[in-house]
């Protein structure tokens, strides 16, 4: 399946970065969004950046769009404003321009700190209650539940990513559970393109790893098959870190630091 336009936000990020050229490969344009600076354009890219507090920029955005994947926002727990503007109003702002000129499909990077409150001991399916470990898990959270409006109302389809680490190589023993590479965040997000039907759906995004914390098997009809796994990496991680403070939250709960990084202290 080869589309003709694929909208990427969020392009100067770190999986933007990593999704660019990969993504080039499934269509003849891909649209380029960011706040930072997304360096020159290569060919078959254009460039659009836009703020996604700015309802008519993004509307504007979406135009002719086959497809989106929505990387764009606050990635990490910070003060309020900042979060309210991105990830609230503007996943609002992209939904309403996506129903306006009818784009159909939307891969939504969530997050796993939208469950981020339950405890490294327990293992959780796509359908467990949200909790969120902060603001910005809150505000994930906001967008799987505006997907799902979204989606019930106007038949858009979302396929809510709830990204694990996503990083060259896990850096801590709770990546050896969260750990997604970057080889399997391209066939995350490529199964999610172009399943048949995808509806809403959420889909943790990790790789084939021995610790499992999160259990995809509601979400096998996206097709996502990952292929790595951080097993490889465990024994020099596990040099790196050999003792865990039991009491220290971060230890404790699936969230890790983010369950003490809030902001409101
Ligand atoms: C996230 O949601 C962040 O965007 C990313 O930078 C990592 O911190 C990741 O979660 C994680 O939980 O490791």
């Amino acid at each position: 399946l080869r589309f003709s336009r694929l909208l990427l936000t969020g392009a100067a990020g770190g999986l933007g970065r990593e999704l660019r050229p990969r993504l080039k490969r499934y269509c003849d344009t891909l649209r380029l969004s960011d706040i930072a600076d997304l360096g020159g354009a290569s060919p078959g890219e254009e460039m659009q950046p836009v703020r996604l507090e700015d309802r008519s920029a993004v509307a504007d955005l979406l135009k002719g769009v086959d497809a989106v994947v929505h990387l764009g926002g606050v990635s990490v727990e910070t003060p309020f404003d900042p979060i309210l503007q991105a990830n609230i109003v503007g996943v609002f702002n992209l939904y309403e321009a996506a129903r306006i000129h009818g784009v159909k499909r939307i891969v939504f990077a969530s997050s796993n700190h939208v469950t981020g409150f339950y405890r490294q001991d327990e293992v959780i399916d796509t359908d467990a209650p949200m909790r969120p470990d902060g603001l910005y898990g809150v505000s994930k959270a906001f967008g799987e539940n505006l997907s799902r409006f979204y989606f019930d109302r106007y038949g858009i389809e979302t396929a809510c990513l709830r990204i694990g680490s996503s990083f060259p190589e896990p850096k801590d023993r709770r990546m050896l559970a969260t750990w997604m590479s970057f080889d399997d965040l391209e066939r995350l997000v490529v199964a999610c393109l172009t399943a048949p039907i995808v509806g809403h759906s959420v889909i943790y995004g990790i790789s084939d790893n021995r610790t499992k914390w999160w259990d995809n098997t509601r979400a096998a009809h996206l097709g996502y098959v990952p292929q790595d796994s951080s097993e490889p990496f465990r024994a020099a991680v596990e040099a790196r870190q050999p003792t865990l403070d039991l009491r220290d939250p971060a230890v404790i709960y699936q969230g890790g630091a983010f369950v003490r990084t809030g902001p409101l202290e």
